[in-house]
């Protein structure tokens, strides 16, 4: 089969495609990456040229696509077994899945009001109506998962999607400066120096682009 591609957004900005590209690099594929710019006028007419849903991430593998960050997870997983993104524990496969999939599927006033911006220092901003619950439901499975790994750093011990899932809240803890407790603050720094993590922030903070929509503070950190 040809080399993959991986379409993704800015990666200062981009936390889906974060997310994506955690899992492409946690199965070892060899992609090429595609970056489009969220803040170009006209981005959505560009992704479509990729994928009908319009959003990035999108993994182009031959002929087959996948332009859903979850969907990517899994089909990454399906043919490579041998990666372990999900935890080999059937009891803790079936918790990670369920983690991922809140990640995916909640956490609205969190990810609307915190954006990430990798490139930004903004301490107490964010905390609009409904963000410290999402905090504090995030911070609660974080530690009930450090609290029962047998080991390792992560949520369940290695490394897995549901850390994937989870990095970009990691960033916007990070930028936000959310305060954690200890097991958690643990967990947020064995994320920010896992090096995948800091391979991506590297290259985001190379970047020079502005997305507007993203940016909830009028100014950029130089
Ligand atoms: N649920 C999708 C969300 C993808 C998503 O919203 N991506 C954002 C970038 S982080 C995007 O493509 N935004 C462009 C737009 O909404 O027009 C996934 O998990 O991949």
């Amino acid at each position: 089969m040809a080399r993959a591609t991986l379409i993704i957004g800015n990666k200062n900005y981009s936390s889906w495609s974060f997310r994506g590209w955690l899992a492409v690099k946690q199965a070892g594929i060899d992609v090429e990456e595609v970056l489009v710019d969220l803040g170009e006028p006209d981005f959505a007419a560009t992704l479509r040229t990729h994928s009908e849903a319009a959003k990035v991430p999108v993994l182009i593998d031959g002929d087959r696509k996948i332009w859903d960050s979850l969907a990517i997870i899994e089909y990454l997983a399906e043919i490579h077994p041998e990666a372990g993104l999900w935890p080999s524990d059937v009891s803790a496969r079936a918790k990670a899945r369920s983690i991922a999939a809140e990640m995916h599927s909640s956490f609205n006033a969190l990810r609307s009001a915190m954006p990430m911006n990798m490139r930004k220092s903004l301490p107490g901003w964010g905390r609009k109506p409904g963000v410290q619950e999402d905090i504090d439901r995030i911070v609660d499975i974080w530690r009930e998962c450090r609290t029962a790994a047998d080991g390792g750093d992560f949520l369940f011990g290695a490394w897995t999607a549901a850390d994937a899932m989870y990095a970009p809240v990691v960033s916007r803890f990070a930028t936000y400066a959310v305060e954690l407790d200890d097991i958690t603050k643990d967990y947020a720094n064995a994320v920010r120096n896992a090096p995948l993590f800091k391979a991506w922030e590297d290259a985001a903070l190379q970047e020079d682009w502005i997305v507007e929509m993203d940016e909830i503070d009028g100014t950029t950190r130089t």
